[in-house]
């Protein structure tokens, strides 16, 4: 099967609601990810890898992604937020999660803050509204499990020696936590105010370490948090998603963050979106070479 094939295969589970719970129960069941406490570490093995930034529903922009890549031994890693806002969220979403369940060793999905834990949902949060539309009295089943299916996302990776990936950012605690300190737990996730600064955190220029967010959760950080979390995961670039850009990308913390913004809808107006893709014999933190825009 060809990673199209398999995206396109979710896409048409997501037409129908009990393909749509079978997909979301096999999911849910998977063994997919070793990650301890949210944190996934892997090496990308020479690997071509292309990450890809916040889709929001914005299937064709996915379905040209996919498509560009032939080889099913390549390495795809997608940073989050996959639903609300856009047109196909619940198409997005399935395919995705089909892709994972088919080419487990290669698609790192991450989790976004629009795919919350309890109590931290964004605004607006349109996705259980959209099934409500299209699923009628069996939305209210999907949706629990969908938010089972966002359990499983992988919440931070690190690609062993080259970079950090992740939704929002470094949380602040890198200040003060080891990376196995911060990643370890007794249920499955983190700390919550690790895990809310994980999936909404911004960087921002001014020096220091880190100011409050516009946005109402997480924090903005600087680039002396920067530094510190590339030194304790002991990796060079930190590749995140998040904040809708001009150009579909932006660069921080001179070259050391790395934005991408994957999707074009008419709510953002970015006339260009972004993701990255790196040959096998390059590093990751030679993302500026690697961006491609459409
Ligand atoms: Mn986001």
């Amino acid at each position: 099967m060809r990673l199209e094939d398999a995206l396109e295969q979710g896409v048409n589970a997501a037409k129908q609601a009990e393909k749509f719970k079978t997909l979301l129960h096999d999911f849910i069941s998977a063994k997919l990810w070793r990650t301890r406490c949210g944190l996934l570490e892997f090496d990308r093995e020479g690997k071509r890898t292309i990450i890809v930034g916040d889709i929001h529903g914005d299937l064709d922009s996915l379905r040209s992604i996919v498509k560009s890549v032939k080889d099913s031994d390549s390495i795809l890693i997608f940073l989050g937020d996959y639903i609300d806002r856009g047109p196909s969220q619940v198409e997005v979403f399935a395919g995705l999660l089909n892709l994972a369940l088919r080419f487990s060793e290669n698609i790192i999905l991450l989790r976004g803050n629009h795919e919350p834990p309890i109590g931290l949902e964004p605004f607006p949060h349109d996705y259980p509204y959209v099934l409500r539309e299209r699923f009628g009295g069996l939305a209210e089943k999907l949706y629990e499990l969908s938010r089972e299916a966002f359990n499983k996302l992988v919440l931070f990776a690190i690609a062993r020696g080259e970079a950090i990936l992740v939704h929002g950012g470094p949380p602040t605690h890198f200040e003060e936590m080891e990376v196995d300190e911060m990643f370890s737990c007794t249920d499955k996730l983190p700390r919550m105010d690790i895990v809310e600064e994980i999936l909404w955190n911004d960087p921002f220029e001014n020096g220091g370490k880190w100011a409050p967010s516009p946005r109402g959760a997480g924090k903005l950080w600087g680039p002396e948090i920067t530094q510190t979390a590339l030194k304790r995961t002991k990796t060079r670039i930190i590749i995140r998603a998040h904040e809708p850009s001009f150009k579909g990308y932006k660069f921080n913390h001179g070259g050391k963050v790395l934005t991408l913004f994957s999707c074009k809808l008419p709510t953002y107006g970015n006339p260009l979106a972004a993701y990255l893709d790196v040959p096998g014999d390059e590093k990751l933190w030679l993302a500026s070479q690697y961006i491609k825009t459409f």
